[in-house]
């Protein structure tokens, strides 16, 4: 079968800074509905300056060998939250992304939890160098079964958001995200529970789209036809420059596309989730298991962090039944001598 020619969507601006909602309504109606918003205008021009001069000097060159060998996701634990780039680190809890999650998912900034936030290098190969679990030209996927250990609950009811920073231009790259908008409910590449993809129940898992979709044909063929029939063909791909933000769903088919031979994207994935639901896992070591560092990045961090940014990494907020004069007065002797303010916490 010939393969139609991809349709693409462009990013819509953000709200400007300082009005009450990051995104618009329709914006945050088209994540919830049709199961992502593109946006850019969210993180300012400088902090993504400095983010891709520090992600661009620390992972390999494009076309290097061990770009060639580079083919899944991650930066090895090199970018992950809390990162040694300071830039990686206020991305992560900028206020801006903060509150565009929180028009997401409906609740303060307060009740959102960190649960991943890596930045990593995709490399455009002429080779699927990791063979049927390449990340280059990926199976359609949910992103689910790494991130709770349940299913995510009907789609009115959403409790965490996806998100992919785009550090990159695709007209550079290539490899755009594609996904597949979901049309209302009785929409027919969208029925639940879904499981229709590699590593979900028995099937196998795959990350090669190719390897992925010939080993379904044989395994489950009605899975197969259904991939093919309802997802492939309606898939539409965002056309990202630097600064470009991509809110999904853990519920929303995508995919990552091929990128240009001998091209780095670099892009930051996180996630938030709502506070309580603790089915969904953080995906990296607790955030006070950076506390040994000598460094103490993270102690520096939660001292000069506002309240609700510390809230996201679980920190209980003010009023919390923690909070006692004792609890206040210790938290204060840790973290005073590095700048923290435990005011907000006594009133
Ligand atoms: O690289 C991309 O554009 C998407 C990656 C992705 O969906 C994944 O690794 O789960
Ligand atoms: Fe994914």
């Amino acid at each position: 079968m010939e393969e139609a020619e991809p349709s693409w969507i462009e990013p819509e601006r953000a709200r400007a800074e300082g009005t009450a909602n990051v995104l618009s309504t329709a914006q945050i109606g088209g994540w919830r509905e049709r199961g992502f918003a593109f946006v850019d205008g969210i993180i300012p021009e400088e902090l993504l300056k400095r983010v891709i001069e520090d992600a661009g000097s620390a992972f390999p060159e494009a076309g290097s060998p061990e770009a060639t060998a580079t083919a899944d996701f991650g930066s090895q634990g090199r970018f992950v939250f809390p990162a040694e780039s300071g830039a990686a680190n206020e991305i992560t809890l900028h206020p801006r992304l903060l509150g565009a999650v929180s028009d997401l998912l409906g609740v303060p900034i307060r009740e959102l939890r960190l649960t991943q936030s890596d930045l990593w290098p995709k490399y455009g190969r002429s080779r699927k160098t990791a063979g049927q679990l390449d990340n280059q030209d990926q199976r359609i996927h949910v992103d689910y079964p790494n991130h709770t250990l349940v299913h995510p609950p009907p789609w009115e009811a959403p409790e965490a958001v996806e998100i992919i920073l785009y550090l990159s231009e695709v007209d550079e790259c290539g490899g755009a995200t594609a996904a597949v908008p979901r049309q209302g409910a009785d929409d027919p590449a969208y029925p639940w529970p879904i499981v229709a993809s590699p590593g979900i129940g028995a099937l196998p898992y795959l990350n090669d789209r190719t390897s992925a979709e010939a080993l379904l044909a044989k395994q489950a063929p009605e899975v197969a036809r259904f991939r093919a029939e309802h997802l492939y063909p309606r898939e539409v791909r965002v056309r990202y420059r630097v600064g470009s933000v991509l809110f999904y769903r853990h519920d929303t088919w995508h995919r990552g596309t091929p990128l240009e031979s001998g091209t780095r994207r670099l892009a930051q994935n996180l996630t938030f989730r709502k506070a309580g639901h603790e089915w969904i896992s953080t995906l990296h070591t607790g955030w006070s298991w950076s506390m040994y560092r000598r460094s103490r990045l993270m102690e520096q961090l939660i001292a000069g962090a506002s309240v609700d940014q510390r809230c996201v990494l679980g920190f209980p907020a003010p009023g919390d039944a923690y909070w006692t004069e004792e609890t206040i007065a210790a938290v204060e002797a840790r973290f005073a001598p590095l700048g923290f303010d435990a005011r907000p916490y006594r009133s």
